[in-house]
């Protein structure tokens, strides 16, 4: 009886040390990770990439595209997202890929959703007359 007692008595203070080290060893562990909490704000990643829609914006001005250069992937879903910031209506229009935005008016914002064809480089244009003579002229890049 005597015994078993004192067992038992050696057992509950061995695990009362056991855990009183836990306690020690987990107070010393969030001393550590609090000191290193600023490395929170490193990636406000993907926000744009939420589907299978690439957004691309795309200004339009007189008379010029901007960026110029739009690159995206064959079989890829895009939706161009487009606004006029000049003075006269704008569109944007891929003749050989038969792909024609609505006319923006001055100010105004379109949106245009397309699915990227056949891999291969391609001229934009602006169809109102005259805007393309006077350099309103980008690529499609389908990669
Ligand atoms: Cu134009």
């Amino acid at each position: 009886m005597f015994t078993r007692r004192r067992v038992f008595a050696l057992v509950s203070v061995l695990l009362l040390a056991v855990l009183l080290a836990a306690c020690g060893g987990g107070g010393g562990s969030s001393t550590q990770s609090s000191s290193s909490s600023s490395t929170q704000s490193s990636a406000p990643a993907a926000t744009s990439s939420s589907g299978a829609v690439r957004e691309i914006e795309v200004v339009l001005s007189d008379f010029s595209f901007q960026p110029q250069e739009i690159r995206v992937k064959s079989g890829e879903r895009v939706r161009l997202v487009l606004k006029n910031n000049g003075t006269v209506a704008h569109d944007w229009h891929v003749d050989a890929l038969n792909l024609s935005t609505p006319l923006v008016q001055p100010g105004q914002t379109a949106t245009f959703e397309f699915t990227a064809g056949a891999a291969g480089t391609y001229q934009s244009i602006c169809t109102e007359p005259g805007h393309e003579a006077l350099g309103m002229v980008g690529t499609l890049i389908i990669e």
